[in-house]
């Protein structure tokens, strides 16, 4: 008798061994490399399990008790409680947790607060900011009227009586603060007056430091800002996918912004995974990660400083810092590569002001969410400066590279990452 029933009973690694290598491959490859990309982190295990489940067969449009779909009572459950924790966990009064990611969450908080052609303020891309914050580029600045600030070029710090001049000439109808490239802590406050006194809506996109926010190791916008959009994947350790943090008032105008304005079905899974997430992020020991995210960075900062490289703005305050590689005249592009041989993963990054084009950068971006995740200190992150210093200054030579490999093979062999070694 012949069945209906698909040939797809078995696991991955029998039914589909070229995907399944792939995933291998790539496991390797994360637990084998020092990983110092900023806005890359370990989920836990807990968090894959979520994520991977039967939860992503399930459509549910629309939002808890309001579905367009039978069968929802479950993953109602899912977002009920992504949404309370996301609550809890930042001290907001609300939260959509159906963003699939950053440049999605970012696109309906717009939504919310603009209509297309109003004016918004951003940083600019090559000072810190994100495509999503006004480049030409983007759809941001397709369908709003950008203006950007920029960085005070002498200090390389946010200039807050210029972005407040510039904000009382201009008047937006909203201001965005929160960047993928800037090391320091920014002064919500202060942008909150700002926006107050221009009458704009304060937008703070924390996708970078959620993590830091979330554990107490950097000021929180929750109190000044309109709407707070984040990723969930960077410093906060969760699954790939983003959320918004609103006002109560601003409930509705977020949510109809996001579905069925911007989204359509909800990545249950994913949701699922972001309660996950932020259940963990609840914990006391979270608080003591993104501590050690932190010293990590300027442990890692300080160590290159002494070695003769140039920190951006002269150091950090959060979980990342900007190279800057023309002392060592190599470029950003050459030293991501040159990194790469030696199992140390990073990105070319543009310094403010940048002479050299974007796919070449004089700059490098190093963040240390990942290598603290998988338990480096102090120590190790100062290690790392010297391996990085030293795969730089001898790029090109094969056996200096082949001991700055087997030092990486060695420190990495001591520090098992939550989520791929049990
Ligand atoms: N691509 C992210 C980053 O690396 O900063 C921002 O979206």
């Amino acid at each position: 008798m012949s069945s209906a029933a698909p040939a797809t009973a078995g696991s991955l690694h029998e039914q589909d061994p070229d995907v399944a290598y792939v995933i291998q491959r790539e496991e390797a490859r994360q637990r084998d490399s020092v990983m110092l990309i900023a806005s890359e982190n370990y989920a836990s295990r807990a968090v894959l399990e979520a994520q991977g489940s039967v939860l992503t067969n399930k459509y549910a449009e629309g939002y808890p008790g309001r579905r367009y779909y039978g069968g929802c009572e479950f993953v109602d459950i899912a977002e009920n409680l992504a949404m309370e924790r996301a609550c809890r966990l930042f001290g907001a009064e609300h939260a959509n947790v159906q963003p699939h990611a950053g440049a999605q969450a970012n696109m309906a908080a717009y939504a919310a607060l603009l209509e297309p052609g109003d004016t918004v303020m951003g940083l600019q891309l090559d000072q810190g900011g994100h495509l999503t914050h006004g480049s030409p580029v983007n759809f941001s600045s397709k369908l709003y009227d950008f203006v950007s600030y920029s960085l005070d070029p002498e200090t390389e710090l946010l200039d807050y009586d210029a972005i407040e001049r510039l904000a009382k000439e201009r008047r937006p109808k909203v201001i965005v603060a929160g960047y993928t490239a800037y090391s320091r802590t920014i002064d919500f406050e202060r942008f909150g007056r700002i926006a107050q006194e221009t009458g704009a809506a304060l937008m703070v996109d924390i996708a970078h430091i959620a993590g830091l926010v979330a554990g107490g190791a950097h000021p929180s916008p929750v109190p000044y800002a309109d709407v707070v959009t984040t990723t969930t994947h960077k410093t906060l350790r969760g699954p790939r996918g983003a959320m918004i943090l609103s006002k109560e008032e601003r409930r509705r105008a977020v949510d109809r912004a996001v579905f069925p304005y911007g989204q359509g079905g909800p990545l249950m899974h994913a949701v699922a995974a972001k309660a996950v997430c932020f259940g963990e992020a609840m914990r006391p020991e979270f608080a003591t990660y993104a501590r050690a995210v932190v010293e990590n960075a300027r442990a890692l900062a300080g160590a290159l400083e002494a070695e003769g490289l140039r920190i951006v703005s002269g150091g950090t305050d959060n979980h990342l810092f900007i190279v800057d590689l023309r002392p060592m005249g190599c470029t950003g592009q050459e030293a991501e590569a040159a990194l790469e041989r030696v199992n140390i993963t990073a990105n070319k990054n543009a310094i403010p002001n940048d002479p050299q084009p974007p796919r070449v950068t004089s700059g490098l971006r190093l963040g240390t969410p990942a290598i603290t995740t998988r338990g480096f200190g102090v120590e190790e992150a100062q290690r790392v400066a010297g391996l990085i210093v030293r795969a730089l200054n001898h790029r090109g030579d094969e056996a200096v590279e082949a001991q700055v490999r087997q030092e990486v093979a060695d420190l990495v062999s001591r520090h098992p990452v939550p989520g791929i070694d049990r």
